[in-house]
């Protein structure tokens, strides 16, 4: 190692010569490594210089940082901070204990001016030493990397000669305030202030609480992630709910063991308790990182997909959105619920590609205000991230201004525009060339399906691979997952997932539209459809795989 030259530098600063890593190329939402990976020596480091080097507007400015509590946070942490210190980043803002949760983060970069922010998170990913971990950089606005920079990071890494660290740098992450770490001003917050100050002001919580105080209840699982403290904080101090009724609410590095991942699988138990006799008006349940929902009522769980076009439905309910929503963004596999509501109130309706990061020019634009994916993901304009604990706050506002329960709420929408019976078949760990064979044949037979009557009758209006053009900037995405789209009626949709770290997953996406049955189990609505699909992809038999690994 060699001492900096470079007069600004503080006489502390090292460079650190490195062969550069050749597989940091983030995927979906950032770069994602089994732990083991990322504590090789030098690792983590490459990549956070990589960012460094891809965004010089750090240098002299406000860098957030933050995590959602997993195994190896703290010590990521302070490696990012020795890092921001010798890169020439003015000051760091961080969350108490190092946690932040990913919508705080976006906020807080948002809500402070910071040019960027480092979110440490493999979101729902397991963690713990043989689990996952993960690091994305947000820019100015808060909003995720978009793919040109992403790519650029990459192109950096690969490239890496060095990286910049003052090791003398030491921050106390459990207490709160300012210190001074030679030109490093490091500022500990605690993370869930202004996050609740925010969602204050998007929603009336004097007409939650006093609807609470009627005896209505929230239920809210927190999986031992990182939502635990803002619940606590939202949930029941602020709004009277229940204590026990915020369950695993203490935020643990392995997050219990468990998979804190919030659907009809990992939130078991919340589920059990929604369809249980003593279930609660409103049932929830965040992930690792904070930002994805999943909402219950009683006796009926709401799709992510449905939970969106419900949102954009009744969201001018809420005092943040009295004006209503200007326009809708889906994810192209989240089923179509939500583009009736935009047809009906006559605003835009865009399909992007998988990934929060599309969405965020179009909130920038105003172009929409209201967005979401089939993966428990919504949000909107007030942070540039999907959002949780926003989404179960936002229900509980449109339950209790309302005076409408969760059940009819959604009955009266299918009613009202017929239901869309969704259901996501995940094949995970498979080999990466059966699984690229496997979206390569699909992908070849796309052209000859167009007009064809597949069994059930359903005829195929279009069949292709999915390529976005940003109305905004004007950049395309390719490849972004096969779609064979029947009309309004049905769709099947293939694509593989840029988020996993044991080799390949692949997503089959199933969608139907029925206005004449609208209380089917959604397998059993979704059946032919699963056959159809069978004999298109033929998943099972090509996998070896009796059955999906997971089905949400
Ligand atoms: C998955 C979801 C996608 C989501 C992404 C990040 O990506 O399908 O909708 O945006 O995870 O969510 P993929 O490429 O594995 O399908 V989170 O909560 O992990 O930040
Ligand atoms: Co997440």
């Amino acid at each position: 190692m060699t001492k900096s030259e470079d007069n600004e530098d503080n006489m502390t600063t090292q460079i650190i010569p490195v062969t550069a890593f050749t597989d940091q190329r983030p995927g979906t939402a950032g770069l994602r490594k089994k732990v083991a990976v990322v504590r090789q020596p030098h690792y983590l480091a490459s990549f956070v210089q990589s960012i460094f080097d891809c965004a010089p507007e750090l240098r002299g400015n406000t860098l957030v940082i933050g995590g959602d509590g997993r195994y190896w946070n703290r010590d990521a942490i302070t490696l990012c901070v020795q890092m921001a210190a010798a890169n020439g980043i003015s000051r760091v803002l961080i969350g108490l204990g190092g946690i932040l949760s990913t919508p705080a983060a976006s906020h807080l970069i948002r809500q402070r001016g910071a040019a960027g922010g480092l979110v440490l998170t493999a979101s729902h990913n397991p963690a713990g030493p043989n689990g996952d971990f993960g690091i994305k950089y947000n820019i100015a606005g808060g909003g995720q990397a978009p793919e040109a920079l992403t790519e650029r990071i990459f192109q950096t890494s690969l490239a890496l000669t060095r990286y910049r660290i003052d090791p003398t740098v030491s921050v106390d992450l459990d207490r709160l305030g300012t210190t001074q770490a030679g030109a490093l001003q490091i500022e500990v917050i605690d993370g869930v202030d202004d996050y609740a100050a925010q969602m204050a002001t998007l929603f009336d919580f004097a007409q939650i609480r006093d609807w609470l105080a009627q005896g209505h209840r929230i239920r809210f699982d927190a999986l031992h992630a990182v939502t635990g403290p803002y619940a606590r904080r939202i949930l029941i101090d602020t709004l009277g709910a229940n204590e026990q009724d915020i369950v695993n609410a203490v935020p643990l590095e392995d997050f219990g063991g468990g998979h804190p991942d919030p659907n009809l699988i990992y939130a078991a138990e919340l589920v059990a308790h929604m369809n249980g006799p003593h279930a609660a008006d409103l049932g929830a349940a965040s992930d690792g990182d904070g930002d994805r929902n999943m909402i219950l009522g009683p006796g009926v769980f709401i799709s992510p997909g449905d939970s969106l076009a419900m949102l954009a439905d009744n969201l001018h309910l809420c005092p943040g959105y009295v004006d209503g929503v200007v326009g809708i963004a889906r994810s192209m596999p989240t089923c179509r619920a939500a583009d009736h509501v935009a047809r009906q109130r006559g605003i835009e309706l865009h399909e992007t590609p998988t990934g929060w990061k599309f969405f965020c020019n179009l909130l920038d634009a105003g172009r929409i205000t209201i967005c979401g994916e089939e993966s428990f993901g919504t949000g909107s304009t007030h942070v540039r991230e999907k959002d949780g604990l926003w989404a179960v706050l936002a229900w509980a506002n449109i339950l209790a201004a309302s005076g409408r329960s969760l059940p009819e709420i959604a009955i009266s929408h299918w009613q009202r525009y017929g239901r869309h019976y969704f259901q996501r078949h995940d094949y995970e760990g498979l080999e990466a060339d059966v699984a690229d064979a496997i979206v390569a044949d699909l992908r070849a037979r796309l052209p000859q399906l167009v007009g064809q009557t597949l069994e059930g009758g359903l005829t195929v209006t279009l069949a292709d691979d999915f390529t976005y053009a940003d109305p905004i900037d004007g950049s395309q995405a390719k490849g972004q997952g096969l779609r064979v789209v029947m009309g309004d009626d049905a769709r099947i949709v293939l694509r593989k997932s840029g988020t996993g770290t044991d080799g390949a997953t692949l997503r089959l996406y199933l969608e139907h539209w029925r206005q004449d049955e609208l209380n089917l189990d959604p397998a059993t609505a979704l059946a032919p459809l699963a056959a159809l699909a069978d004999t298109l992809i033929g998943l099972r038999q090509r996998t070896g795989r009796a059955e999906p690994d997971v089905v949400t």
